[in-house]
């Protein structure tokens, strides 16, 4: 602990409050020092918290509450309750019917009706043969008052009494005070107590210099030479500062932006698709059978409003139709069935970016290389790694010399960028052939995991397009490598505004 830089840093007000607990009595509240050292309540409240800050005092809150008397409260304190007037009544008259009480006490109904309630709660009376009668009780306490009288006389000669300051049975008494209406005023305050730290008696014990501060440097001073004089504290460079949560990128779209700067430095063009696509452009195009597991409605989202897309070119959904029936002219068997155009017009939102390839394929021609990032659809069943919405980045190279083995290599190449390691699994998609699933290596857990497909596109797909050269295409899951990227165990982390989360990552990755 640098004790002089503590005490160079000390505010004179840090000071002066320092001095006051040095020399005052405790308990010690901040009202204690502002009266000692006739400081200004903002003043002392500041200087303590920068002082409880630098852990030079320990400042105790609790709650009290304060006691007084109310305008009821003050005159019973000196006729004494109500139940005693008629205490005093039946001594002076004896045993009495409820109505003779009414006429001859000097209280109103009200408190006539009180006072026989709390004659009877107290013991002081019994009702016998319909009249009100003192019990051996009630002729002892003629003698003596209770201790809620005593606490009513006493609010009453005092205006306030701390509840914290009663005795045991005066705090009981409150209680019972405190039940019965229009009584007592009762206000909740806040207390402090304030105790030096081992920390604090150091630095007195060591010595504070109380003298004024400088706390400007003005014209004057410089002129006249007079700032060699003055008395300049400290900055305290350790002071408590807010925390600042600077605005920031959505750690998702961070992410889509790096894949999207990787791609175009690997000289990638980037394009783009509806997301309300055509069965035809999102399966059919893609040589996948108008029965195939995945068009099924419990699977893909299809669209009531527009219910069909509009297709192609005549001549396109025509060689599409041959290649699905019996491979048209590409050699292949094609699926054996009768291919039909409505189900191909049908709307629904894109499954995947696949269809933009396709798109782009049939109106550009290779050498090209282009990738897409966009949302896709697909009805699936919410988990910590399924979302019915999510991002991937698609991409296509087509070249006359294009081989599966470059086809790796940029995938490769794009997950080192991402700093990931990444391995390759034979798969099947339908559009492709050879066909792959990339993997990625989780060191924490030892385990790789699966994060997108690709393949060489087939004939059938390439043929209708009319497209010469062989065509490497991809599409990868962007949502579960940011789950990997950002440490998360739940995929929805990335679609809930969990705010603490958001601002504890770092404003740069
Ligand atoms: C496809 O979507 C293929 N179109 C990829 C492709 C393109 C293959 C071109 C060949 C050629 P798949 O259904 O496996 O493949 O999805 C790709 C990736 O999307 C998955 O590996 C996964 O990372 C991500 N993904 C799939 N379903 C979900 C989901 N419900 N929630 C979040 N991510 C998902």
């Amino acid at each position: 602990m640098d004790i002089e830089r503590i005490i160079d840093e000390l505010h004179l007000y840090e000071k002066k409050v320092l001095k006051a607990l040095e020399k005052l009595e405790p308990p010690i509240s901040p009202e204690d020092i502002v009266k000692s050292e006739k400081m200004d309540i903002k003043a002392v409240m500041s200087a303590l918290g920068s002082l409880e800050s630098k852990g030079l005092v320990s400042v105790h809150k609790s709650v009290d509450k304060i006691l007084k008397p109310t305008h009821a409260s003050k005159k019973y304190a000196i006729k004494g309750l109500p139940e005693r007037q008629i205490l005093q009544l039946l001594s002076k008259e004896g045993p009495l019917e409820i109505s003779e009480i009414m006429k001859k006490s000097s209280l109103d109904k009200t408190e006539n009706k009180v006072a026989i309630g709390w004659l009877m709660r107290k013991k002081w009376a019994k009702i016998e043969d319909n009249t009100i009668k003192i019990t051996s009780e009630g002729e002892k306490s003629l003698e003596r008052l209770g201790s809620d009288e005593i606490l009513l006389q006493e609010l009453a000669e005092k205006g306030q009494i701390k509840l914290s300051s009663l005795s045991d049975k005066l705090k009981k008494a409150f209680k019972l005070l405190n039940q019965r209406k229009g009584l007592l005023k009762v206000k909740k305050v806040k207390e402090h107590e304030i105790h030096l730290t081992d920390k604090g008696k150091t630095i007195l014990e060591r010595g504070l210099e109380i003298r004024e501060e400088a706390t400007q440097l003005t014209h004057d001073d410089l002129k006249t030479g007079r700032w060699k004089k003055l008395y300049y504290r400290g900055y305290d460079i350790h002071a408590e500062y807010p925390i600042i949560f600077p605005g920031k990128m959505h750690p998702l779209k961070r992410i889509i932006e790096e894949i999207r700067d990787i791609f175009l430095k690997m000289g990638f063009t980037e394009a783009r698709g509806p997301i309300i696509e055509s069965a035809f452009w999102n399966f059919d195009c893609l040589f996948q059978p108008q029965d195939h597991a995945a068009r099924e409605m419990q699977d893909t989202f299809y669209v009531k409003n527009p219910p069909e897309t509009k297709l192609p070119d005549k001549s396109l959904v025509e060689k599409v139709r041959m290649v699905h029936e019996d491979g048209g002219s590409t050699g292949s068997e094609g699926w054996q069935y009768k291919w039909d155009v409505e189900i191909a017009k049908k709307s629904v939102l894109r499954t995947h970016t696949t269809c933009v390839s396709a798109r782009f394929l049939l109106e550009n021609k290779p050498p090209l290389k282009m990738f897409s990032i966009g949302r896709v659809f697909r009805r699936e069943t919410i988990t910590y790694k399924h979302l019915p919405e999510f991002h991937q980045v698609e991409g296509i190279v087509a070249a006359e010399n294009v081989t599966f083995k470059n086809l790796l290599g940029i995938l490769r190449e794009f997950y080192t960028r991402l700093g990931f390691k990444v391995r390759f699994r034979p798969a099947y998609f339908p559009y492709t052939y050879l066909s792959t699933e990339c993997e990625i290596y989780l060191p924490e857990k030892e385990t790789w995991i699966e994060l997108g497909g690709a393949g060489m596109f087939r004939p059938e797909v390439l043929e209708p397009l009319q497209v010469e050269t062989p065509v490497a295409a991809f599409g990868l899951g962007i949502e579960r490598l940011a789950m990997i990227r950002l440490g998360i165990e739940d995929i929805r982390m990335l679609y809930q505004s969990n705010l603490g989360w958001l601002r504890s990552l770092p404003v740069c990755p």
